[in-house]
């Protein structure tokens, strides 16, 4: 059985939470909290010198960490995943996308915002708004005449930028501009056995 290293909080560790669960995946959690430092430990370190969740345990002591990098793993010949080049290829563009414009920018920005920051913090907090707003505006763009990121139809694209924008609010960025990724959020939490993002750690 898969392992899953884990904080129930992370949009990041929700997406491989969320497609396991949509895959009918069983796995074991092991949940553990980043804001005491948890995956900066010796012990931890040896299974992702990165020091980060999520880390999955594909087999005893085979380690993989960078969630897009697992949602691409476990969704190989499956129906989250197109098999074409071109649309595999696609899919790989929503997702470096997510890590470059997307995920540091908006997830950051919910991080600091509900974890807990420094006065130190509010200029980069600040700073991030354009390019967060900017990134959603390139969702928006595309969502105006297709349902969803790749192909017409629900894959890792779609859950790898739905982690962070359905709680894109909590990091201080507002939907309201953004009427047709309002309406894609619908499309994508309304997919067979979707779960909520602290809800779904524990497998089907
Ligand atoms: N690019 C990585 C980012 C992983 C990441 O930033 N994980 C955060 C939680 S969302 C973490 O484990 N932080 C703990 C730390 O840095 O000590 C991914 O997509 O998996």
């Amino acid at each position: 059985m898969y392992r899953l290293y884990d904080f129930l909080p992370s949009g990041n560790g929700y997406k491989v939470r969320l497609l396991l669960t949509q895959l009918a995946i069983p796995f074991e959690l092991v949940l553990l909290d980043i804001t005491k430092g948890e995956t900066r430990t010796p012990e931890f370190l040896a299974k992702n010198a990165n020091g980060r969740i999520p880390l999955l345990e594909v087999e005893t002591d085979v380690y993989l960490a960078e969630s897009n990098a697992i949602l691409m793993y476990l969704s190989e010949g499956t129906a989250f995943l197109p098999q074409d080049r071109l649309a595999k290829a696609r899919v790989w563009q929503w997702l470096f996308f997510e890590q470059y414009s997307h995920e540091p920018n908006i997830a950051t920005s919910r991080f600091w915002l509900t974890h807990g920051m420094g006065a130190e913090k509010q200029q980069a907090l600040a700073d991030k708004q354009a390019p967060g707003y900017a990134a959603l505006q390139v969702m928006e763009n595309r969502l105006t005449d297709h349902p969803f990121l790749v192909e017409d139809r629900y894959t890792i694209a779609d859950i790898a930028l739905y982690a962070y924008t359905h709680v894109a609010e909590e990091g201080n960025f507002s939907l309201g501009n953004y009427p047709q990724v309002r309406a894609w959020l619908n499309r994508v939490s309304g997919q067979p056995n979707h779960v909520p993002i602290t809800q779904s750690g524990f497998g089907p």
